[in-house]
Order: structure tokens, then C-alpha cells, then sequence
């Protein structure tokens, strides 16, 4: 049965031509087209239209724009005392059962070339555990230490879910309890030609893609995770991407800086390593801490350097925050002037013509609208940046080869357990980046940070001989 409201509703908007093919369409695939017609908001397109697609909109606002202060580390020029502080604060937030750990593994992971979440990739050196076991023995490991079990959230999009649930499932979610680990998916946004009309993708189908990682916010609320997040007590979640092994999913120095800064939206910065190097910049304008995109600060500014030859826009973003979960909710909310901008992506969107025929287009013949989370930093209380070091955290696995790639990822690995081995007294040969010329792995169960590496390590009696092949498990 039709639902004429629906369809009147998108001539109204002058997007009737999503139904051109209705009538040819079986029963069933008319029910999945209007199904996917209403998680379409016309009004928000409409408004898309009119600001984002006009060209005066395409380019960013750099008025004013100055580089973001941030907490420097101990030892680069920092106040140790104050990240002594911190850190009790955290793991007093970690031992209360107020955290829990949060990715975003909704991308489509395009650049990397892998069939499959991105998630379920293996990366480590030697066990080839995949992206997902090693946060997830990450965040066991945590949950051990601090005597209280992590819940942890997992954003995932229309075409990942289920196969994302399955792994989980096939891999009894690693040693976690099933009951602490959330999927959740992210909402879809249509892409539109450069009229704004909307796209087919098939004639009984529309061009939909996942709204961004900025989704996440919305996405929490309306899955009841927040709800959810208030009976267990957590009112700190902390948020990293899919494709970063190295990161310290749990960090308790980050966890008590944001709680006693009463920050309701906390970064961590690293200094970029060259000028294009493609992370976000943190940046001030109109007195509002700000992320530009590495795409969006034109390159002359990248390159600028201050006095003493330092980049002067140094502070790179590399994705990992912490979110207070009612700033959460008060974004997902919205409300006047409270609500994440959308960002224009021109791309090549497989289609139709008139006559149904599918097109697969050589250059853009659409846009494709994404919310970005760092956009909610200039709408939050007493926002934080703090620095990290990039062996601690950031060693991303984007594309197939060459930077931030699966070699690049486990290389920075092997550096890692090679330098918590050396701190720890035990002798391991390096060349001078400080790679192994073997490979060794370190689980996240048996240490996931320095601090319960060298807890695990000061307990092994007798300490085994670091070589090829060397497992600490
Ligand atoms: C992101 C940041 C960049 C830098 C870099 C560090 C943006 C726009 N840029 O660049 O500043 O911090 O990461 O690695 O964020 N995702 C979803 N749903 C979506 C889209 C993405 O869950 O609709 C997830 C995706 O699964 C991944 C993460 O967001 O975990 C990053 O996505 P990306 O690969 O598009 O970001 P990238 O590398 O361009």
C-alpha cells in the first residue's frame, strides 16, 4: 500500500523523481524505498541545498584565526605536578565506573581497499589480532586494573552492522563480557547532484551514505545509549577511531584532566611531523577552540613557521576525545544554534539516467553530506587540549601501502614493546628508530600502556629472552 504522504511530501520538495520508478517497482521494494525515503529529513536538504551547494559557501571562514593553546607534557615544558594530579583524578573516575570506551567503525574504509569492517583487519606483528581484539583487550585489561569492568560502545553504519555483530559473536567479543559491549548504527544522509536533486543509486533505492563521524552524537542519543549510560553511572566516554591500534583506549592522565578542568569536550594533540601531514589543526577563532581539517587550511598557512622555526600551526589533531555524556545528549538534542554543521564532499555516486540505466561516473557528479565530531569543540564549556606522544597513540592504518599503512602500523608497534621492554632493563637490539630487527608482540592483556607493562614485566620471574618470535600473552 502506498504511502501517499510520503511521496507528496518529496514533490512538494521537488524531489518527486526519487519515485519515477515506483510504479514499476514490486510491493516489497516499494516498502524498502519509502522506508529509506523517511529516514530522509527534507527540510535539513533543503537547507543543505541552499547553503552548501551555492559556491561562496564552499570555502572555510579563516577570520581571526590563531593557533589553540594546549597542555604541554612533563618533559616539554609542562607541569609534572599537574599531570600527577590528572592522572590520580582519572583512575579515581576509572576505579567509580564513570568511563567507558567509544569507536567509531562506521567508515567506509575505501582507501585501505579491504572487504569487510575495518575493525575485523589484523594488525598486530605476530598473533595477527585484528583492530577490534586489541581494543577489546585493551579495555578488559583497563577494566581489570581499575576493578571495574569498561562498557564499551561501538559505532557502526547501515552496511557494516551485522557483519561487525557476527565477528564479535564468532570471536565471543574477546574475552568481554557480551552484556558490556554496544553496537549501535549510525544515521544515513542521500547524496544529491549538483542541482540538489536527490540520487538514485538504483531505481528502487536512493544514494545513501553514513552522516560522519559527528553522526556519532545523534547516533548515541537515539539508540538509547545514553539512557543506558546514566543507569550504569558513566558520564565520561572515551572516543577513538577504528583504525588506530596504538591508542590508549583508557588513559587516566586524559580522563582527569578533562574532570578536573570540568571540560565537556577534550582533544589530544600531537606536533605534526611535516606540514601536510593530513591531520586537523587545532585552532582559536571568535574565542572558540576549533579544528580546521587538513583539507580546509590552505597550505601556505600549513608551512608557516614561528621565530625560533617551529611550525606555527603545530597542534594536529589525531581523532582520540573525550565526551561528557550530557554535552552529548544537549548536542544530540539540538535546539537554536546547538547542532553540528555539515560538511560538502564532492564524489563520483554510482547512479541511474532517465531510463533506469545504471551510471558509473569517471569525475564527481554529486556531494555527499558528512558531520564531523571535533565540530562540536567550539559548542562545549571550558574545552581541553592536551598533548600526547604519537609512539603512545596515533599509528592509523588508512591506506594499502606507504604512510599511515599496515607496514607503517606495525612497525610503530614493534617500536612500542621495544621501548617498554628497554625502559624495563631487558636488552633488545634496535637500528636507530628504534626497530626491532625481529618481531616480538605484547598483549594488551599482559600490558597496554607503560605503567601496566611494567607491572606485568617486574613480575615475571625469569624474564624471557627478547627474540624473534616472542610472546608476552
Ligand atoms: C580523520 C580526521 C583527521 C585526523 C585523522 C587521524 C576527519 C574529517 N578527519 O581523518 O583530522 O584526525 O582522522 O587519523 O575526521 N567514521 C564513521 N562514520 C562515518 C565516517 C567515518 O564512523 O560516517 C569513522 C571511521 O570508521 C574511522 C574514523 O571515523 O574510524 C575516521 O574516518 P576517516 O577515515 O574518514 O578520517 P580521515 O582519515 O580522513
Amino acid at each position: 500500500m502506498a504511502n501517499p504522504s510520503i511521496i507528496e511530501a518529496f514533490e512538494r520538495a521537488g524531489q518527486g523523481h526519487v519515485f519515477a520508478f515506483y510504479s514499476k517497482l514490486d510491493a516489497a521494494a516499494q516498502q524498502r524505498l519509502l522506508a529509506e525515503a523517511a529516514e530522509i529529513d527534507l527540510a535539513e536538504i533543503d537547507r543543505l541545498n541552499r547553503t552548501l551547494l551555492s559556491k561562496a559557501a564552499a570555502s572555510v571562514n579563516l577570520d581571526g584565526l590563531v593557533p589553540a593553546p594546549y597542555e604541554k607534557l612533563p618533559d616539554k615544558g609542562g607541569n609534572a605536578a599537574e599531570w600527577a594530579k590528572a592522572k590520580a583524578a582519572g583512575e579515581a573516575a576509572l576505579r567509580a565506573g564513570r568511563v567507558a570506551a567509544f569507536t567509531v567503525a562506521g567508515g567506509q574504509g575505501t582507501r585501505l581497499g579491504y572487504d569487510g569492517p575495518k575493525g575485523t583487519f589484523p594488525v598486530t606483528p605476530l598473533k595477527k589480532k585484528t583492530l577490534f581484539q586489541v581494543f577489546a583487550e585493551k579495555i578488559l585489561a583497563a577494566g581489570r586494573r581499575y576493578g571495574k569492568p569498561l562498557h564499551w560502545f561501538i559505532m557502526t553504519s547501515h552496511a557494516n552492522h551485522a557483519a561487525t555483530e557476527t565477528f564479535f559473536r564468532e570471536n565471543r567479543y574477546f574475552g568481554m563480557d557480551s552484556g558490556r559491549v554496544h553496537f549501535f548504527r549510525q544515521g544515513r544522509m542521500p547524496a544529491v547532484d549538483f542541482n540538489g536533486k536527490i540520487l538514485l543509486e538504483t531505481p528502487g533505492s536512493i544514494a545513501m551514505s553514513p552522516d560522519g563521524h559527528g553522526g556519532s552524537l545523534r547516533a548515541l542519543s537515539r539508540s538509547g545509549s545514553l539512557d543506558l549510560m546514566k543507569r550504569e553511572g558513566i558520564d565520561t566516554l572515551s572516543y577513538f577511531q577504528v583504525d588506530n591500534p596504538l591508542v590508549r583506549c583508557i588513559d587516566p592522565s586524559f580522563v582527569g584532566y578533562h574532570l578536573l578542568r570540568k571540560s565537556e569536550m577534550s582533544s589530544k594533540m600531537i606536533p605534526k611531523a611535516y606540514p601536510e601531514e593530513r591531520v586537523g589543526h587545532f585552532c582559536v577563532q571568535n574565542g572558540k577552540l576549533v579544528v580546521v581539517e587538513y583539507s580546509d587550511l590552505p597550505m601556505e598557512l600549513q608551512r608557516q613557521t614561528d621565530a625560533s622555526g617551529q611550525l606555527r600551526f603545530l597542534a594536529g589533531s589525531i581523532a582520540i576525545h573525550i565526551l561528557d555524556t550530557e554535552f552529548v545528549r544537549r548536542m544530540a538534542e539540538g535546539g537554536e544554534g546547538v547542532s553540528l554543521p555539515f560538511h560538502r564532499a564532492d564524489k563520483k555516486i554510482a547512479t541511474i539516467d532517465a531510463s533506469g540505466k545504471a551510471v558509473k561516473p569517471e569525475k564527481p557528479n554529486g556531494v555527499k553530506f558528512e558531520m564531523f565530531v571535533f565540530d562540536a569543540l567550539p559548542f562545549s564549556q571550558h574545552p581541553l587540549v592536551i598533548e600526547t606522544r604519537r609512539e603512545d597513540d596515533f599509528s592509523p592504518v588508512k591506506n594499502a601501502e606507504g604512510v599511515d599503512s599496515p607496514k607503517t602500523c606495525r612497525d610503530d608497534q614493534l617500536r612500542q614493546f621495544a621501548r617498554w621492554l628497554k625502559t624495563n632493563g631487558a636488552v633488545v637490539q634496535t637500528d636507530k628508530t628504534g626497530l626491532p630487527p625481529f618481531a616480538v608482540e605484547v598483549s594488551p592483556l599482559f600490558g597496554y600502556d607503560e605503567d601496566s607493562f611494567a607491572d606485568s614485566w617486574a613480575g615475571l620471574s625469569p624474564k624471557p629472552r627478547v627474540e624473534d618470535g616472542l610472546y608476552l600473552g
